[in-house]
């Protein structure tokens, strides 16, 4: 798994354990376009890996929140670079709908072209910044499935129990290990 992000990849790793998957970290500069499908940067970055051919897998992720027609999504790291979660929960403030979703395309290739897996989760924005667990925008996104804590204040199992990550993971996954 090309990533810069050790995070996504511990993650990631747990999620195909699982399904007797062994993923390992590759550490490369990768380029990374602009685009508004996650798809589509995800499969670029897939292809530009030059993964000596051992199958690779790039996954790109990101918050979209409703009421702003999606906003950040793809650009969801320029987001949290420069406003931060509290610029997030300062757009938020006297907006009714709260709801959001996390979404991820995990981008597979092994020669040729990439194929993408995508996993969403639902929730909702909170009102503050709560947990230290996880990163990015886990301690300001509640999942609706869970029991009202941000993926911030959950261990990583529960994370990954319901998360957009663990969701494409598996997909990618279960796609993989019948196809080997
Ligand atoms: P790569 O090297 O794999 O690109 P990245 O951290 O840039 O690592 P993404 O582009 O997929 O990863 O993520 C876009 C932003 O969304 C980034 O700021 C992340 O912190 C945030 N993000 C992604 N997945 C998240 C998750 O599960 N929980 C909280 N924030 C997340």
């Amino acid at each position: 798994m090309a990533t810069g992000n050790l995070h996504k990849y511990r993650e990631a790793r747990q999620v195909l354990s699982e399904l007797g998957i062994d993923l390992r970290h590759l550490r490369v500069d990768r380029v990374e376009i602009q685009a508004d499908d996650l798809a589509d940067i995800a499969a670029y970055s897939a292809e530009q890996v030059a993964a000596e051919g051992r199958p690779i897998v790039v996954e790109d992720a990101g918050l979209f929140i409703d009421h702003y027609g999606g906003f950040p999504g793809p650009y969801s790291s320029y987001a949290l670079s420069t406003i931060g979660l509290g610029g997030v929960l300062k757009l938020m403030e006297g907006v009714k709908d709260r709801g959001a979703s996390f979404q991820s395309v995990v981008a597979f290739r092994h020669g040729g072209e990439a194929r993408c897996f995508r996993g969403v989760v639902r929730g909702r924005i909170a009102h503050g910044i709560r947990g230290t667990s996880g990163f990015g925008y886990d301690p300001i996104f509640i999942p609706d499935e869970g029991d009202g804590r941000t993926f911030g204040e959950m261990t990583a199992e529960e994370k990954n129990a319901l998360s957009h990550r663990a969701r494409a993971f598996r997909s990618f996954g279960e796609w993989f290990a019948a196809s080997e």
